[in-house]
């Protein structure tokens, strides 16, 4: 009883002079902590910080998220630290930010590097509280969402930047690793180097009794979908040496008027007829051409981009991330590492406005001859994210068919661009190389209906 009371007075004394009790100075004094037995957005919490979020019962170890209060904000001359180091593993998604701040605060450590955004925040002490971490980028848009458009938070909209406030969320650009971040003055999300003097306000996450969060409240694997082939698509069992012969039935079905009736086949040479009864004649596609028949509806990305791709080998052909969407078969992307790259991944870039996506069409491995595809290895299982955040397994079968995977419309708030993300996990070994190659990837908004 006596101690408790000492600090309260220690307290009392310390906040009135602005210093913390751990000695270093801050700001203000902060408000007095509320102690409630259920809290709504915008009340003070236990911390003296404000509510911006409630999960409505404790999920994965929290349920509520407290903002830290507008006296505790600050920058760094130093940004956000970790310039052109990858910081792998930090998801956007609610929940994500205090294991997020763990993996920086890890980084930082082996850097030797401090003063910078989230080990400032986390050295925090705030009424007592010292579990606080940098906001993941869907945290600090709740932020934005439910304490700024109610005036609440007193949440800046000046500096260099436009009250941009930083998150412990990276955007890897291509191997550039970049933070995410978000305007208070106009709630754009951007992806901003590490340098700039960024504002930065801490959050904490509590349990309905009150209680500090778990050490990790965040996992990986929660809810994640197990995908099979919802359907399939072209038959991709070509072989590039009919190529040629492909063509010359093309020409002879133009010349009779787009049509190759019984008396026509009978002109054809033994070859073509194999050819023709193998293939048919696409009407909109050329051999290697992929056929979509105008179904292109939409969820269509900006750009494709790869955490790594083989070099362009002596017969000059390439393997970049642009050849996943080139609408080839004949073209690939390869990853770049030794092994059979577990571990990489590729990007689709959604714009802000583009619409939801409900399938991705994917033809697996080099499949533009049966040798090629068996030679060079297949990927047997992508682990697929959206903005980061794990969202499903898609086991892919090894056939040189299209296969199709389908799911409930991803719906992105159409105010920020967004990603598709899809990893490897698993492959099916090529007979010579451990080369994984992937031939060709859509993504759609057009929906199956379901027999
Ligand atoms: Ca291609
Ligand atoms: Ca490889």
């Amino acid at each position: 009883m006596k101690l408790k009371f000492s600090f309260i007075i220690l307290f009392v004394i310390c906040a009135s002079l602005f210093i913390s009790c751990s000695g270093k100075k801050v700001e203000g004094a902060f408000p007095v902590p509320q102690i409630k037995d259920v809290y709504s957005i915008g009340d003070t919490g236990p911390a003296g910080g404000i509510i911006f979020y409630d999960q409505g019962s404790d999920i994965n170890g929290w349920r509520y998220l407290e903002a830290a209060p507008a006296e505790s904000e600050f920058v760094t001359e130093e940004g956000w630290g970790l310039y052109d180091i990858d910081v792998r593993g930090t998801f956007s998604g609610i929940g994500s930010g205090k294991s997020n701040t763990k993996i920086i605060l890890d980084l930082l450590k082996q850097n030797g590097e401090s003063g910078v955004a989230a080990d400032r925040a986390a050295a925090l002490e705030i009424n007592g509280y010292k579990d606080w971490f940098l906001p993941s980028k869907d945290e600090l848009n709740m932020m934005y969402e439910n304490l700024w458009k109610r005036k609440l938070g007193n949440f800046r909209e000046d500096g260099t930047y436009e009250g941009s406030y930083y998150s412990s969320t990276q955007y890897n650009d291509n191997n550039m690793y970049l933070t995410w971040e978000q305007s208070f003055k106009n709630g754009q999300a951007n992806t901003g180097k590490r340098g700039y003097q960024t504002f930065i306000r801490a959050v904490r996450a509590f349990k309905s009794d009150g209680q500090p969060a778990a050490e990790i409240t965040f996992s990986q694997n929660a809810e994640i979908k197990e995908l099979k082939p919802y359907s399939y698509g072209a038959n991709l069992e070509y072989e590039a040496r009919d190529e040629a012969v492909y063509n010359e039935i093309v020409k002879i079905w133009a010349e009779n008027g787009y049509y190759i009736d019984d008396a026509v086949k009978e002109k054809l040479t033994a070859e073509q007829k194999r050819v023709f009864e193998k293939y048919g004649v696409n009407e909109a596609a050329g051999f290697w051409e992929v056929y979509r028949g105008g179904m292109d509806w939409g969820g269509y990305p900006a750009r494709i981009t790869a955490s790594s791709f083989l070099p362009p080998d002596t017969a000059n052909a390439d393997y970049k991330p642009e050849n996943l969407h080139d609408g080839s078969f004949k073209t690939a992307w390869v990853e770049g590492v030794k092994g059979y790259g577990i571990g990489e991944y590729i990007t689709f870039h959604y714009s802000a406005d583009s619409q939801s996506v409900t399938t991705i069409t994917i033809a697996n491995g080099y499949v533009s001859s049966s040798s090629m595809y068996r030679d060079n290895s297949r990927v047997k299982k992508f682990k697929m994210y959206i903005d980061d955040t794990p969202y499903a397994v898609l086991n892919l079968e090894d056939i040189r068919r299209e296969q199709i995977f389908q799911f409930d419309p991803i719906h992105r708030a159409h105010y920020n661009p967004w990603t598709i993300k899809l990893e490897i996990m698993d492959v099916y070994k090529g007979d010579k190389h451990d080369d994984t190659a992937i031939a060709e990837i859509a993504t759609d908004a057009r929906r199956y209906e379901i027999n």
